[in-house]
């Protein structure tokens, strides 16, 4: 092994007997969709292998910061989980998860972390670590969280800034934000979470005082009783953002009872309103309340309303009308600007024409959608497997690019170099129409989240979303048409009995006997239906996705791959 990297004999007593919980429970413990996530006492190896393994990845980027959030987000409170960050404040390189994952699978420390040093070695080549590294840490509200920091940072030399509870986006973002600040100054100071909270609220503040037009609704926020309600606490501190809504009502801010009943999984999935929801009556006024739903760390949100005022049935604008609404007002905000192409840069003009606006759309995603964006936005569009460490690469293809998953996770992503184009087009515009117009684009995609998507960011960019394009929260429902579907789930023993192929989840690659069942079922009995099953990679669950003409056929297809996981004798 390296001389650069050594394990000391306490690291091997106390790993030792933290594996002993690993051994109790034999399975293999991959990192996921986002990260590694499973109960509670499972992560407490885990974790304590995570910040040996951070530890060497640190030294290899210091003074850049790398970040890990202890969440498990939607999961039920007796599961907890870590999300690792690179130093772009994007989820950890998938060419790192291979060599994480062998290290915690193999129960020898000692052998499995000379084995982790040489392939990081190998991975950086003639790159030498530092002597030291520097993670930010922040943690949701669960209760295991303290612990698994502890266990975290037990063993790591590296210097580690906690940032206390904190939503998962906001982490990612002071990473990102950090590492940048770097690149001007070498000296630049820790960030306090301020400048998120500061970005986010400008932005929002611009687009009202340009757009705003009147009151329309009564703002609701479920917290999922996790730390959205603190981080929306800290939001509102700013009496600038409170001008534009009703007073804000917050449910579920109860931390003991993280995601029970509530939040966007429960609400999402189910399509159906919490209780809390429920009770509220709707106001005798014009206005109609419009309820906005986080989830457990805050990265995720969707959007619903009652149908009608007085009965409790509700529709939801998940993800993908989000992806709609967003795309239609960087439409909305670009035709603005081609609208003054007299008083701006021509040259420039015709370079912004060229770039590529495009939206990452998933298995989950409704063809209506895919429809809307391909013949009435017109924009470009990329499948990805779920998860946002896969939506991000694909939205990086576009230099625009619109990411979401129907569960609501997800962000605008753009790239620098069209940043720079706007700002040269901003400052060589011929009056002050032009350079407002190329402003408020700037704005838009600035002041947002565009690292990795964020709850409370979202709920602010819808409402701003709607202003700037002169609609109202019903309009958003009616962009597009939605086939029928159903999103459901079916337990599984151990998630990894399935296996999805890497290259189009919609596919299994095990067992291969279910698979080819499926596929032969979908074309006999259900032609023209959309149906597949994978495993989740963050519960141990597969998650079953149909859709269709037919409401009733969808339930009938839905209850046949049902069927067809609980009988295969791979899946017991
Ligand atoms: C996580 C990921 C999301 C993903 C979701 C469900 O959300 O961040 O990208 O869509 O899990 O993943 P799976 O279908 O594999 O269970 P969160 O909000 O729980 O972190």
């Amino acid at each position: 092994m390296s001389k650069s990297f050594t394990l000391c004999e306490e690291a091997i007593t106390i790993d030792k007997k933290l594996y002993a919980i690993l051994k109790a429970n034999p399975k293999y413990y991959g990192y996921g969709t986002a990260g590694f996530r499973f109960k509670n006492e499972l992560m407490e190896p885990i974790s304590f292998r995570v910040g040996l393994f951070m530890d060497i990845l640190a030294k290899y980027f210091f003074p850049e910061a790398l970040g890990i959030v202890i969440t498990a987000s939607h999961n039920p409170k007796g599961d907890n989980g870590i999300k690792l960050v690179n130093h772009e404040g994007e989820m950890l390189e998938a060419c790192f998860e291979g060599p994480l994952n062998k290290f915690i699978n193999t129960e020898d420390i000692s052998e499995a972390y000379a084995e982790l040093v040489t392939s990081i070695e190998e991975h950086f080549k003639d790159k030498k670590p530092q002597d030291k590294g520097l993670i930010f840490i922040a943690k949701d509200t669960r209760e295991s969280g303290p612990v698994l920091f502890d266990l975290i940072k037990k063993k790591a030399t590296s210097e580690i800034v906690d940032y206390g509870l904190l939503a998962t986006p906001i982490l990612f973002y002071l990473v990102y934000h950090y590492n940048e600040e770097l690149k001007k100054d070498p000296n630049a100071s820790k960030p306090s979470t301020d400048v998120y909270f500061d970005k986010i609220s400008k932005g929002y503040v611009y687009n009202m005082e340009r757009f705003f037009k009147q009151k329309k609704f009564n703002l609701m926020v479920d917290c999922s009783n996790g730390v959205g309600s603190l981080m929306l606490d800290k939001f509102l501190e700013n009496e600038k953002l409170k001008k534009y809504f009703n007073p804000i009502a917050i449910y579920n801010k109860d931390h003991s009872k993280l995601n029970e009943a509530c939040g966007a999984e429960y609400v999402h999935k189910g399509n159906k309103a919490t209780e809390e929801f429920l009770a509220t009556p709707e106001t005798d006024d014009e206005f109609k309340n419009f309820c906005f739903v986080l989830d457990g760390d805050a990265d995720r949100c969707v959007v619903f309303e009652r149908i009608d005022k007085t009965k409790p049935e509700i529709r939801v604008a998940d993800g993908t009308i989000l992806t709609a609404l967003y795309g239609r007002t960087l439409c909305f905000l670009l035709e603005k600007i081609y609208a003054l192409s007299g008083d701006l840069d021509s040259s420039l003009l015709e370079e912004l024409k060229k770039k590529e606006l495009g939206v990452v759309y998933g298995g989950y995603t409704n063809q209506g959608f895919v429809n809307y964006a391909t013949n009435t936005l017109k924009v470009g569009g990329k499948f990805s497997n779920t998860g946002i460490k896969n939506a991000h690469v694909k939205a990086k293809e576009f230099d625009v690019g619109v990411m979401f998953e129907p569960n609501g996770h997800g962000s605008i992503i753009f790239r620098r170099s069209y940043m720079n184009l706007l700002e040269s087009l901003h400052s060589s515009a011929k009056t002050e129409e032009a350079k407002t117009a190329v402003y408020d684009l700037q704005n838009y995609l600035e002041n947002q989240n565009y690292i990795n998507g964020d709850a409370i960011g979202n709920v602010l960019l819808v409402l701003s979303s709607l202003e700037i394009l002169s609609i109202t929260q019903a309009d958003m429902y009616t962009m597009y048409e939605n086939n029928p579907s159903i999103t459901s789930k079916v337990p599984l023993r151990d998630r990894n009995l399935m296996k999805a192929d890497p290259e189009d989840e919609r596919r299994l690659i095990q067992p291969k006997s279910f698979f080819d069942a499926v596929t032969e079922m979908l074309q006999k009995e259900f032609p023209g239906y959309i149906g597949f099953v994978r495993p989740s990679g963050t519960e141990d669950i597969a998650r079953v996705y149909v859709e269709g003409k037919d409401f009733e056929t969808c339930q009938k297809l839905e209850a046949r791959l049902k069927q067809m996981i609980t009988d295969h004798p791979e899946l017991k």
